[in-house]
This record gives C-alpha cells, structure tokens and sequence, in this order.
C-alpha cells in the first residue's frame, strides 16, 4: 500500500503521542552519542566533533552518533526536573514553564530539519587565507527529525506586544570569554520567522524520537529551519520577546560577515541568519582502482526561503565540463538532499567537483568569498582522486 503522506513525508506532521511518552524518560547521556572514532573530534573543551564524511551521507537522516557537535563551552547537566524555561519581555503574560508543561500545553509537531553550522568547511576558506576557528571539514552539517512545541503557538499565548519584532535565546552553558567574564550562549531570530506556520520554528525535546542527548541540548532546543546552527540554541532557558535583535555576543558580535574586528564595521554588520545554499563531495576514496564506481554527497538549498535543489553538476576535470548528478529521496526545504554519480574514472589523477543550485536560483560559487570568521563558505568543494591502474 502506498504511504498514506506520499508528498509529506518531510514536512512537519503532529507526532504521535507515543513519542511525547517516550521522550519522557532518559536523555542527557553522553551515550546516546558516539563511541570513540564515529567522530572526528576537532576540540576537546569545548567539545566539537563532525563525523567522517562517508559515514555522513550514509542514510538521508543523521543519527545522533553521526551528528556533529558544535560546542563554545562546557555541556551543562541538568536534571529535568529542575527545568523550567521562561518567557518574558513584550509580552502581556510572562510565564515559566517545565519540560511537562510544554509538552502537554502545546501541540507536539515533528518534522527534518538539516542544521549546519556557520562555520562549516572552514578548512577550505583557511587554505584561501588563514582564519581561527573550529577547523571543520564538510561535516559540521546533519540533518534529523526534531520533534517539540512550535515557538508560534507558545509566542501566542504570551501575548506579543505590537512593538516586538525578535526573539531571542538563551541557554544553560557558561561561557568564558577572553576577557574573563561569564555569558550564556544567546541567539535571535526575527518575529516573523518565529511566526512562521510551514516549517515552524520548533522547541525541541526530542531528535530522531529520541530525547536530545546532552551535547544537542537535553532538555530543550530551539530548532531554526533554514537558520545557521547558532540560532537553534541548546540548553534553552530563556526566551525574551524584544523590538530589537540579543545583545548577547553570538548576536551582536560573532557571526556576522565582516573582514576586521574593526569596531564600527563589526557594530554595523548584520547577524547571519539564513545559510547559504551548499553542496559536498562525501564518499570517494583519495586513491582507488580505475574503473566504475558510485559516489556520493550532499546538497542543501538556500535557507533564506523555502527552496529544494534544482540542479546538481559533477565535474571530474577540475570544473571544465560539468554533467548532471542523480538527487536521491525527496526534497523539502531546509533540508539537505543527498546525490549519487556514477564515475567510470581512467587511470591517473582526477579533480572532482560539485556545485549546486536551488529552485531560488541561487547557484554554489566557484570559490566562496572569505571573511574574518571564516563563516560561509559555500565555493565549488573538490575532491583528489587518484586512480590507479588494474
Ligand atoms: N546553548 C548553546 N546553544 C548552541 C551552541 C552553544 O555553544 N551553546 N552552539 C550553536 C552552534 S554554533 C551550532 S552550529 C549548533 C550545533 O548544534 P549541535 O551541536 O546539536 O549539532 O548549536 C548551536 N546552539
Ligand atoms: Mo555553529
């Protein structure tokens, strides 16, 4: 029998209630992640790990082992029952809420979401020119079905004053910055993307119908489609409904564009928040036999607005002659698409290349432009084969 959702598999659909039981019970374990060597751990403290590329585009949503971790300071512990999240500012009704309450006051929708972080494939903007920074690969990307309260109907019934137009996070985990003081890791979105009804911007408790590990945000997360990582904001504790975006540094600071740390060019850079459309190579070995092989990646449309991938070329002569690759399973905005091509290679050296466009139009560029942070970056990603004879 055919699916009953045919179209709708990836959209956001109102989750079973064995899940809201379910998610209940457990989480927070570190076990719920990876075993030593099912991720590439770039930082010890903070924490932040991506996981071996091929493993990556194994299976179109990504398990909590294969999921990277992007960490700016210690994973806190917290007990669920000490949890409460509040919500404040212009707002008419303030109010404090347990993990309970918010899974039985509000209805529980689930969807799949991909999450990149900002700083993905740094490494490749660090070979244009040097920046600091998690030096991750392509695998600060994962793709998994959250499932939470919507921020909308939460939003709605805190009753927003007409002058509100953010939003803003704040989590559990103190940060120590450089100057010595302690801050939480804080995000912003506009009101309006808070909003939004299709693909809701969602309080998560669980993720892949699991609760959250405690590296993704046990108890709870905001989950941002379309938004860089930095916005879905682990640990959540604090919602505040303002008419201007977080002063919290990893909004009025980090994460902009910017090419000095220049004061006036940082104050007047906008906050990221839509990532840019971006695509991989992910599973072909750097030395391999000559002849037919299959390999595969990822592509992710813009975040900007709702768009799937519209097109994705393979190149193997170092990006002279392009020929189409094969999407695979469905597409859904905010939501990466993995692709397969099949490769009859000639002994001797390749350089493969992908790029992408989406159903926007907009199209991965050939280098990405490089900025301090080393945010971004989305230029055409090769990979060096070199296949050898018998
Ligand atoms: N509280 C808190 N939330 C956070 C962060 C953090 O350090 N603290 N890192 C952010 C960044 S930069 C990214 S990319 C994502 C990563 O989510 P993940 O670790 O579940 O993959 O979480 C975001 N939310
Ligand atoms: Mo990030």
């Amino acid at each position: 029998m055919r699916s009953s959702f045919p179209t709708s598999r990836r959209q956001f659909l109102i989750a079973t209630s064995a899940l809201a039981g379910a998610a209940m019970i457990g989480g927070g374990r570190r076990t719920a992640l990876a075993a030593e060597g099912d991720l590439i751990v770039r930082s010890q403290e903070p924490y932040n790990a991506e996981p071996p590329l091929a493993a990556l585009v194994a299976e179109p949503i990504t398990p909590a082992k294969h999921f990277y971790v992007r960490n700016h300071g210690p994973t806190p512990k917290i007990q669920v029952n000490d949890y409460k999240l509040r919500i404040e500012g212009m707002v008419g009704r303030p109010l404090e809420l347990t993990l309970a309450e918010i899974k039985e006051r509000f209805r529980q929708v689930g969807g799949e979401a991909t999450l990149t972080c900002a700083g993905n494939r740094r490494q490749e903007l660090s070979a244009i020119k040097p920046v600091g920074g998690v030096q991750w690969d392509a695998g600060a990307i994962g793709t998994a079905r959250w499932t939470g309260a919507t921020l909308a109907e939460l939003l709605r019934s805190v009753e927003i004053k007409h002058e509100a137009k953010h939003v803003w996070f704040e989590g559990l985990d103190p940060i120590k910055e450089k100057d010595g003081s302690v801050a939480p890791f804080g995000g912003s979105i506009p009101l309006e993307k808070a909003m939004a009804a299709d693909y809701p911007v969602l309080l998560a408790h669980a993720m892949n119908d699991q609760p959250l590990g405690a590296e993704h945000g046990f108890p709870l997360r905001t989950v941002v489609p379309g938004y860089i990582g930095a916005r879905s904001v682990k640990w959540l504790s604090k919602i505040t409904v303002s008419d201007r975006p977080s002063p919290n540094h990893y909004v009025a600071e980090a994460y902009k564009l910017v090419q000095s740390e220049a004061k006036d060019e940082v104050a007047s850079a906008k906050p990221i928040y839509g990532f840019p459309v971006n695509a991989a190579i992910c599973l072909v070995g750097a030395r391999q036999k000559a002849g037919p092989r299959v390999i595969s990646g990822y592509a992710l449309p813009s975040g900007d607005a709702p768009s799937t991938i519209a097109k994705l070329e393979l190149s193997r002569d170092g990006g002279k002659t392009w020929s189409a690759a094969k999407l695979v399973g469905s597409a859904a905005p905010f939501t990466w698409q993995r692709w397969t091509a099949e490769l009859d290679l000639p002994p001797g050296k390749h350089d493969l290349v992908v790029r992408a466009t989406d159903s926007s139009g907009n199209t991965t560029p050939e280098r990405g432009e490089w900025n301090l942070k080393g945010y971004l970056y989305n230029g055409w990603h090769h990979a060096s084969v070199e296949a050898t004879e018998g």
